[in-house]
């Protein structure tokens, strides 16, 4: 094959619609997918995702790298493939153009999800949690790409918080250094993934999708490069209190470290450990904050296409 430097990027038929037509379109990541989430609850959770999307009134569009090409919304035959695949590559901002040269397959996380709705013109994202600090960072320097893509590409991304497996007074310093607006939704306080209070304030509130919209647009007008963090709390009733899971936190991270869990493998290491501890409550807590996100995105993307 000869070198090319045009970009390999396919929407699905339903995503190109919504786009020819100006239509609300919410993006939503696979890494979650491929190393978030254990075998079928992936798979069903991905498609809940995208019906909760669908009901609120908007398009989604799953991304991953498929073949040596971004897909922009998968068909459902891609998205099971996806789910039960093992070994599928994690793709951050450092391994999407390898991946794509190499005309491989992966999983898009936080960062590499930005980068592709954003070269699809598409400008809100929903997901679970990014990446952020890691505990004992000042050591590892485990700090995740998610971060910096915040500061550069200008998507909007729909996320519970940061989890608490993070070092979360560092990953607010962070995004206060790069200059990323962290917006809690319906409470002051940063919400802590599974838990609806991290015990820390959020840098801003804003309550209402049309002004996170407003928001956005004006980011825009100011030439600011980067996006924003919605931090849009666990509903009440799926949430896992800080204090019990302190403990599973706590004796995850200390296997990590024994076992010399390092790079990439930690986020996943650190969530399945979690899962298995938990007896599954993790997973159930996941599914019903990226519900709860989806739907915020569809309100956020909704207000942005109607301007
Ligand atoms: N939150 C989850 N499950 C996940 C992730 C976040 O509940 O799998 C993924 C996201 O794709 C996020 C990535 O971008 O973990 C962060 O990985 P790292 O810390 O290696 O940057
Ligand atoms: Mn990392």
């Amino acid at each position: 094959m000869t070198p090319s430097s045009s970009l390999p990027l396919v929407m699905s038929p339903e995503v190109a619609a919504a786009h020819a037509d100006g239509a609300p379109i919410v993006a939503l990541e696979s890494t979650i997918i491929t190393h978030g989430m254990p075998w079928p609850q992936n798979v069903e959770t991905a498609r809940a995702v995208e019906a909760a999307v669908r009901d609120a009134g908007a398009v989604p569009a799953t991304i991953a790298v498929v073949a040596g090409v971004i897909r922009i919304g998968l068909e459902p035959e891609v998205l099971d493939r996806l789910a039960q695949a093992r070994d599928v590559a994690k793709l951050s901002r450092a391994d999407l153009a390898v991946c794509l040269a190499r005309q491989g397959t992966g999983a898009t996380t936080v960062a590499a999800t930005m980068i592709c709705a954003a070269r699809a013109g598409i400008a809100v994202f929903a997901t679970g949690g990014i990446g952020g600090v890691h505990r004992g960072a000042e050591l590892s320097f485990d700090i995740s790409a998610d971060l910096q893509e915040l500061a550069q590409t200008p998507v909007t991304v729909v996320a519970a918080g940061a989890k608490a497996i993070l070092d979360l007074p560092k990953t607010l310093e962070v995004l206060e250094t790069l200059g990323v607006p962290v917006i809690a939704v319906g409470q002051s306080q940063f919400p802590a993934f599974w838990s609806r209070d991290s015990g820390l304030d959020a840098p801003l509130r804003m309550d209402a999708p049309e002004m996170i919209a407003a928001s956005h647009s004006m980011r825009g007008a100011l030439g600011l490069p980067g996006g924003q963090l919605v931090a849009n709390p666990i509903p009440a009733s799926a949430e896992i209190s800080a204090e019990a899971l302190a403990p599973l936190i706590a004796q995850a991270q200390a296997e990590a470290e024994a076992r010399q869990i390092t790079g990439k493998a930690v986020t996943p290491f650190l969530l399945q450990r979690l899962f298995e501890l938990s007896h599954g409550r993790t997973l159930e807590a996941n599914i019903a904050l990226v519900l709860n996100n989806a739907r915020l995105g569809a309100a956020i993307a909704r207000a942005l296409a109607k301007g």
